[in-house]
């Protein structure tokens, strides 16, 4: 039940307005109330599942005359949530002239998430064209068919260069993990020009926005670097020149929400390139989490800030403890950055681009426990 949207779980709450009116029938005229149809709703198939979006039904049945069309008002409960777990319903349901029934459909939407089973509950609601019988509510059951946890790969909107999220991701997928792609902000991404992404734009829209990511739903959180990977710096107090690096307090908020969560959780967390610096500037019971370990990132230039020490991607975890920094492809064979990935702990990082695909191999049998 990921609440990566923000949907209303209700639907159909017009009925209320109509409650008043209801009144005044009922006491204008006897005959009319003895007139009103029974309204029953009963599941006609009560299983659902994500497999082939299996959808479920629900029947609403009227008694009486069926010379004119009813509308039908309901209410939507249970752990399943429209919008995210399933769509179809709208609150109402026309049984039309002739007719004594009518479907509502559950259609499931097949995420990846691992959620076991999850109810659909339609209730009636009250309405002054009809009484409720004694079936006011039905429930419909979605079976899950995911079993691996999905890997939380975090973007950032401006910048991010894409053989470091484009490469881990396949890797990740190649070995069953599904990837779900997180970004501070629910928008359009753009990556640096020229970062891998081909003939293409290589703009990604993120799945989810930090704030909603839920660390329970995920195996393992990757940040990806590029310049725009400064957003998610949480306890950098420089200012860089291009204001898309500086994010905003609540986004970096989020990104150290999460990384503290996952370690919590005793899952690994990565960093690649820049996005190292991530991991770097999180505070974990008031310390880096980079603290004391070995890391690897590019020997690269950091973009522009307000505090002039700062020059190198390899500062910012030297300012912040790590006990070696292999930068440059410095780690394993000198000559290359392929093989520069290092596991220290739950930290996982990665040197450039050129380490992507190790990376993501890396974190893949790690989160399979290979
Ligand atoms: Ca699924
Ligand atoms: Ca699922
Ligand atoms: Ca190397």
């Amino acid at each position: 039940m990921p609440r990566f949207m923000n949907r209303l779980r209700t639907f159909g709450t017009l009925a209320t307005c109509c409650l008043l009116a209801a009144a005044a029938l009922v006491t204008s005229g006897t005959l009319f109330a003895q007139s009103l149809p029974t309204v029953t709703i009963a599941a006609a198939d009560a299983a659902a599942a994500e497999r082939n979006r299996d959808p479920g039904t629900l029947r609403i049945t009227r008694t009486g005359a069926t010379t004119a069309a009813l509308t039908v008002r309901y209410t939507g409960s249970g752990t399943a949530m429209i919008g995210t777990d399933y769509d179809g319903p709208t609150g109402s349901v026309v049984i039309p002239i002739g007719q004594t029934s009518a479907t509502v459909t559950i259609r499931p939407i097949d995420d990846v998430y691992v959620e076991g089973n999850e109810t659909a509950i339609v209730t009636l609601a009250t309405n002054a064209a009809y009484t409720l019988g004694s079936a006011k509510a039905a429930t419909v059951t979605i079976a899950d068919n995911d079993t691996q946890r999905p890997a939380l790969i975090v973007i950032p909107n401006n910048d991010f260069y894409y053989t470091e999220y484009g490469t881990p991701r396949r890797e990740l997928e190649a070995a069953g993990i599904p990837v779900i792609v997180g970004a501070g902000r629910r928008q359009m991404s753009m990556p640096h020009p020229n970062s891998g992404q081909g003939s293409a734009s290589g703009q990604v829209m993120p799945d989810i926005d930090l704030a909603s990511a839920r660390s329970a739903d995920y195996s393992t959180i990757v940040f990806v670097g590029g310049w725009g990977a400064s957003q998610y710096q949480f306890a950098f107090t420089g200012t860089y020149t291009n204001p898309a690096y500086n994010a905003t307090p609540a986004i970096r908020t989020q990104a150290n929400r999460l990384i503290n969560e996952f370690l919590a959780q005793n899952k690994y967390v990565g960093g690649i390139c820049l996005g190292v610096s991530d991991l770097a500037w999180a505070r974990v019971g008031g310390v880096s989490p980079v603290r004391g370990r070995r890391v690897t990132t590019a020997a690269f230039s950091s973009p522009t800030n307000n505090v002039a020490a700062s020059l190198t991607y390899r500062w910012h975890m030297e300012q912040n403890g790590a006990a070696a920094v292999f930068d440059g492809g410095a780690y394993g064979n000198p000559s290359t950055y392929t093989d520069d990935v290092i596991v220290d702990g739950r930290i996982i990082t990665a040197g450039n681009y050129d380490s992507a695909a190790l990376f993501g191999r890396t974190l893949a049998s790690r989160v399979l426990g290979r």
